[in-house]
């Protein structure tokens, strides 16, 4: 280990790695070791949040119709089920029909998840989906 960091050498095609120089500079990566190390973070936060261990944070998009059922009355009464998960939401009126909204959570995995699902599969919810993302803990 050399400065607190340690080097390893990865065999790789020359196929599969020349595809990933493509990608990660499109990205604006300047070199291998960032965007390794920036992969490897986000694989490591996946596996926190399918190991429910810890508390975890994330964002819940959403976009649905607001005259559509009873929607934001599903909406808003899920909230309230699970106001100690929520730190926060955002609402935008996209036009006459469309909301958008973004909820902050914060909890163990399993509560997130739970209210995500619901969430999402809410009548009248067009297109939703959970962000996950931690502290950065331990990921140095
Ligand atoms: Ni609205």
């Amino acid at each position: 280990m050399v400065n607190g960091v340690e080097r390893f050498g990865v065999s790789m095609a020359p196929d599969l790695l020349s595809r990933f120089d493509e990608v990660i500079a499109a990205r604006g990566y300047t070199n291998r070791s960032e965007a390794i190390r920036d992969i490897v973070r986000d694989y490591l936060i996946e596996q926190q949040w399918e190991s429910g261990e810890g508390e975890v944070i994330g964002t819940l998009t959403l976009v649905y119709d607001h005259h559509e059922h009873d929607t934001m009355e599903q909406l808003t009464a899920l909230q309230h089920h699970y106001h100690e998960a929520i730190l926060s939401t955002l609402h935008i009126h996209l036009d006459a029909h469309h909301c958008l909204e973004v909820i902050v959570v914060r909890g163990s995995s399993t509560d997130i998840r739970r209210l995500a699902d619901k969430v999402i599969t809410t009548r009248g919810v067009k297109h939703g989906k959970l962000t996950c993302t931690t502290t950065g803990q331990g990921l140095a």
